[in-house]
């Protein structure tokens, strides 16, 4: 019989999860206490005694190892029952979607998502509740208060355990299942796309490019789309996953996935470009020659659903986080069904899905997502893409061009200044806020101001408040600027900046965003003086 130890342990400050959960440099994880600390703090808050978990991640980098301390505590703590990925790796989405089929307590996910991994880079952990979503600020809230005051942890005294292919295992009084990580979740897709359809249209010489970015998608891209929809050998690109990412930033945005970016831009390019991040929830879609902002994929997914035989019956309602355009808003208005706007972060729209209020979900920061699972779906995104390329028979261009005629169009962008020292960007945040009652009335680069406020959100479900979750700046001809600071860099502060303007039409719908934008980034920047407080003049990334 394996002999638990209880070891002594020592608060460690900062172990406050962000935007999506715990997220350090990989050495500091690695430090002695610091997982061990978080891990028992987590258990310490949701219980452990005589429960079942997922466990998986998004192969990065210390992942493998982070999983064996996992399972020793949770053997420990007193669970029953943990399934875990093989080679300890599983999307976001298929961690959410374990959770829910197999009606588990909850899952813990080792990933610093779209943060690139390698040991000088970053790890993460997060939970994520029986719903399958990443625990609302309430409990991670709890969670940071128990790190605070924790003086001891339970661990195995065992050996690891194997978890290179499927099959059980005993680890103490507990129950180790080791299982696919794709097949489920794909399985779960062949419920909710027509494949038929996927398949004809690649048989018909359809081309795509996946890039997964060396990170956690290739297995279950390679598996989706070129084994059961027929796409070509080769078309999922940097499809194994690599503990340092390949040196790749695995965050799909022109900046980061500019090889796809300039591969769909050639004279040869293929019809349909995708690419996601680390873990698997965020995906970027391209057209031939053509980009399709975040915002405006979420409104043209919303309007096209019905077409997917998973959404056939139409959407209850429709979610977006508040910095996201309002694209979809009027998509909703046309459906005559209710649009909701939330705080930054998945765990917000976990409510509004559970309670039946919202269908379809998504975020300016390429997270796209239904009721399938909790959390935001990079493949699942892809596939409903595909799924409406292929019932409508038209090119992505086509797609978006009638839907800009339809609804109008958005012009958005964001701009991140990254790597801010952190005083510097609490300065601006300050000042801005301080700014917010004088504002309305007051004209700045020819744009007149119509209200100025922080954006506080209550929880139509369970009535608790979210405040100060950015600050936003609306004017007379319904463009917007918002500011808030990342909730999920490791270093430094990382400034966004979302821009948005709306053109109605007909004319005036093919302007490049940044030349539409124009009048609103320099408002944004002489109303926060970017450049005074931070030095800066430019954008680190623009997406
Ligand atoms: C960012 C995005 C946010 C997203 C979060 C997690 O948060 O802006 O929309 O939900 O990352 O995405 P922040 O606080 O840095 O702005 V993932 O794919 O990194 O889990
Ligand atoms: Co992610």
């Amino acid at each position: 019989m394996s002999q638990i130890t209880t070891v002594q342990t020592a608060p460690i400050q900062g172990q406050k999860p962000g935007t999506s959960g715990l997220r350090k440099k990989t050495a500091v994880f690695m430090g002695r206490h610091y997982l061990e600390n978080f891990v028992q703090s987590v258990f310490d808050v949701v219980g452990c005694q005589g429960k079942t978990f997922v466990l998986g991640g998004d192969g990065r980098y210390f992942n493998d190892r982070a999983a064996q301390v996992i399972l020793r505590m949770a053997a420990a703590n007193g669970a029953v029952r943990m399934i875990v990925g093989q080679g300890a790796i599983l999307s976001t989405p298929a961690a959410s979607h374990l959770i829910r089929l197999n009606r588990t307590d909850g899952g813990i996910i080792m990933s610093a998502s779209h943060n690139p991994g390698g040991p000088d880079e970053d790890f993460g952990v997060k939970f994520n509740m029986p719903n399958g979503g990443p625990a609302p600020e309430a409990v991670t809230e709890a969670m940071y208060r128990r790190t605070l005051e924790l003086a001891e942890y339970r661990m195995l005294e065992a050996q690891d355990v194997d978890l290179s292919r499927p099959g059980r295992h005993r680890l103490g009084g507990m129950v180790v299942d080791v299982v696919d990580p794709v097949a489920d979740y794909a399985a779960l897709m062949e419920g909710l796309f027509d494949f038929a359809a996927i398949r004809a249209l690649f048989a018909s010489g359809f081309r795509m490019r996946m890039d997964s970015m060396c990170a956690v998608t290739g297995p279950y891209a390679v598996e989706i789309l070129e084994n059961r929809l027929g796409a070509a050998r080769g078309t999922v690109v940097n499809a194994t996953p690599l503990p340092d990412f390949g040196g790749m930033h695995p965050d799909p945005n022109p900046t980061w996935a500019r090889a796809l970016m300039e591969e769909m831009f050639t004279a040869g390019a293929p019809d349909f470009g995708a690419a996601s991040d680390g873990d698997g929830d965020r995906n970027m879609v391209v057209g031939r020659g053509i980009y399709v902002s975040p915002s405006d994929s979420l409104a043209v997914l919303a309007a096209n659903a019905h077409l997917a035989p998973g959404y056939a019956g139409g959407l209850k309602g429709v979610a977006r986080s508040m910095p996201t355009s309002a694209a979809v808003d009027r998509v909703a208005a046309a459906l005559g069904i209710p649009a909701y706007e939330t705080p930054t972060g998945w765990k917000f729209f976990g409510n509004l899905l559970d309670a039946g209020k919202a269908t379809i979900c998504g975020e300016e920061s390429f997270g796209t997502g239904s009721d399938h699972v909790r959390e935001k779906d990079g493949l699942w995104a892809v596939l409903m893409w595909l799924n409406m390329l292929a019932a409508r028979g038209q090119t992505v261009a086509a797609i978006l061009r009638d839907h800009w005629q339809r609804f109008g169009r958005n012009y958005y962008s964001r701009h991140d200044f990254e790597a801010i020292e952190p005083a510097r960007a609490e300065a601006l945040m300050a000042a801005l806020r301080a700014a917010l009652p004088g504002l309305p009335g007051r004209g700045v680069e020819g744009l007149a101001i119509a209200e100025a406020d922080d954006f506080a959100y209550t929880d139509p479900v369970d009535g608790s408040l979210s405040e100060r979750q950015g600050v936003r700046v609306m004017f007379r001809d319904g463009s917007r600027i918002v500011y808030r600071l990342s909730g999920t860099g490791t270093e430094g502060a990382t400034l966004r900046v979302y821009l948005e303007r709306y053109a109605p039409g007909p004319g005036g719908l093919d302007l490049d965003p940044q030349e539409a934008l124009a009048p609103v980034i320099r408002a944004a920047h002489r109303l926060a003086g970017i450049a005074a407080h931070t030095g800066r003049e430019n954008p680190d990334v623009v997406t």
